[in-house]
């Protein structure tokens, strides 16, 4: 019995086939948006616009999808179900005609030049894009901020689908109008799998601002607040378990799926992540170190988030979870790792010889606006000039997780055992300064994909309907493990308290 788990990431989208009888991985596969899919022109899988906004292609994630499936193709007679994990709150625009050429798709042509007309929006905004802070305002002030985090489990959020979905009306009213679906990016493709329109799940969904959380259904006062008849656009709710349908016969025909195969509803990449990585109950913290840094927990059946500093989102295993997020990820680190010409290999080395970094002060490791704390960008990579690689990185990296300590205390007083996932979890140095800084167990994860892990692992429960524990033993297993290295917690201690008082200074 095999599972296919997909995960449209910021800069590609991967396959990863489980077989649930021989506990056995049985294929992997990725497609890079900027290297496979140069026509886009991306970078890092996306394009940065003017006045902080940022977005991809819907066009490109289909012929990406078209690509993933080409490249696996022996495997996938065996699938019996498939479910999607997608970078969050990024939202696409179709137009009347979807549901039509959805079902008409011919295996003979391809995705794109069958559903680009469907497109009422060439783009997608995506998470990464700050361009809404004038319709948070304005959302906020018809609302209200409590009111708002206490429907919704956030504070309106530049990043999320309502702020996105209000620019867009407010400045393309004409192609809003002729809008008939929004959904977000994990529902789309969904729909295109399933050859139908597919609900939203609700883990997803209630990262939109838009979704009431204590009644899984759209809040007619949020919508109302965002945008005109934006309840005639939305598409249901459904929780993540439920069935989209059976596989689209363009896909049984031309990559030879069963027709049986069932396509389970998609969601976000960090709820799927808190499936793969085994932490889908109470009492294990995920970091996740992808293009963006989470910090995530199950927070059992209590939707509410009172003091908004963070995110409630739908746990796919039921109840929610809890979840900070960080722009100033993978691509701060990688643009330091560039100014120093090293690859990861190498910088890996030398940050094991030098953490703690023998400097006397952190660094604010802010290279781009933040979102927690909301400090604009403080630090330039020439800021490093006077400090060596080693020293640099080390001296960056650390920050980066003393910033996410602090703000993850506000969320979880107390963390004893942290999972890493995400393409930066196999670094050693950095797994070894979270546990000392945490002084935390830090275990890693086998596959550094949590996400299309967590994506497969929901497709195999729901087709099979059985216990969660039996794909967390057989899958999420720990590879890497770190213990807290006692000697340095007084250093850390001590460099957390001197970033506070400069993050304090910052947002003064
Ligand atoms: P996403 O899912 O957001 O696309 P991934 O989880 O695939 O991102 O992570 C991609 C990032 O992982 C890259 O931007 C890269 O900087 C980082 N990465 C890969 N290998 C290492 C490593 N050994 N050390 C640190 N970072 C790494
Ligand atoms: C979470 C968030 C990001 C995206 C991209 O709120 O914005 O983690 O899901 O991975």
């Amino acid at each position: 019995m095999s599972y296919l788990g997909l995960d449209l990431s910021s800069q590609s989208l991967s396959g990863l086939i489980i077989d649930e009888t021989t506990s056995s991985f049985v294929a992997e596969h990725t497609i890079n948006f900027t290297k496979d899919l140069p026509e886009y022109k991306t970078e890092n899988g996306f394009v940065r616009g003017e006045n902080l906004q940022v977005h991809s292609y819907p066009a490109m994630f289909l012929d990406a999808l078209d690509l993933l499936l080409e490249a696996m193709r022996a495997h996938l007679p065996e699938v019996q179900a498939v479910s999607l994990s997608a970078q969050q709150h990024a939202s696409v625009y179709l137009n009347e005609g979807f549901e039509q050429a959805l079902k008409s798709l011919n295996p003979n042509q391809n995705l794109k030049s069958q559903l680009f007309s469907s497109l009422s929006r060439e783009i997608t905004p995506i998470w990464m894009d700050h361009s809404t802070t004038t319709e948070c305002e304005e959302m906020t002030q018809k609302v209200g901020e409590q009111n708002v985090i206490e429907r919704s489990g956030s504070p309106y959020c530049e990043r999320f689908t309502a702020a996105q979905i209000r620019k867009f009306y407010k400045t393309e009213s004409e192609n809003y109008d002729q809008t008939q679906h929004i959904h977000l990016v994990s529902s789309f493709m969904t729909s295109v799998l399933a050859g139908q329109n597919s609900s939203i799940d609700t883990s997803d969904g209630a990262g939109m601002n838009l979704m009431n959380l204590g009644t899984s259904q759209w809040d007619p006062e949020l919508l109302e607040a965002c945008a005109p008849n934006l309840a005639t656009k939305m598409p249901s709710l459904a929780p993540a378990s439920a069935t989209a349908g059976k596989i689209s016969t363009y896909f049984s025909e031309k990559y030879g799926f069963s027709k049986n195969c069932d396509v389970i509803l998609g969601s976000g990449d960090n709820p799927n992540s808190l499936i793969g990585c085994g932490a889908a109950e109470s009492g294990t913290a995920v970091i996740s170190l992808g293009t963006s840094d989470t910090f995530f927990s199950a927070n059992g059946s209590n939707p509410i988030d009172t003091k908004g500093l963070g995110h409630v989102f739908g746990n796919p295993a039921g109840g929610f979870m809890s979840l900070i997020c960080f722009r100033n990820g993978s691509l701060s680190r990688e643009e330091l790792l560039a100014h120093y010409g090293l690859d990861w290999q190498s910088a890996e080395e030398q940050m094991l010889k030098t953490a703690p970094c023998p400097i006397e002060e952190p660094i604010l490791p802010y290279l781009v606006d933040e979102v927690v704390p909301p400090v604009k960008t403080t630090t330039q990579v020439s800021d490093f000039k006077d400090m060596d690689s080693a020293k640099g990185m080390t001296a960056l990296i650390e920050s980066q997780f003393l910033s996410l300590q602090l703000q993850a205390r506000q969320h979880l007083p107390e963390v004893k055992l942290i999972r890493l996932t995400g393409g930066a979890s196999r670094n050693k140095a950095i797994a070894q300064i979270i546990s000392d800084i945490f002084q935390a167990k830090v275990e890693c994860i086998q596959v550094s994909n949590s996400a299309a892990l967590g994506a497969a692992m929901r497709a195999g429960n729901a087709h099979r309907k059985n216990d969660w524990s039996t794909w967390v033993s057989a899958f999420s297993q720990v590879g890497l493990s770190f213990e807290p290295n006692a000697s340095n917690a007084q250093a850390y201690a001590q460099k957390s308290e001197q970033l506070q008082r400069l993050i304090q200074k910052a947002l003064a």
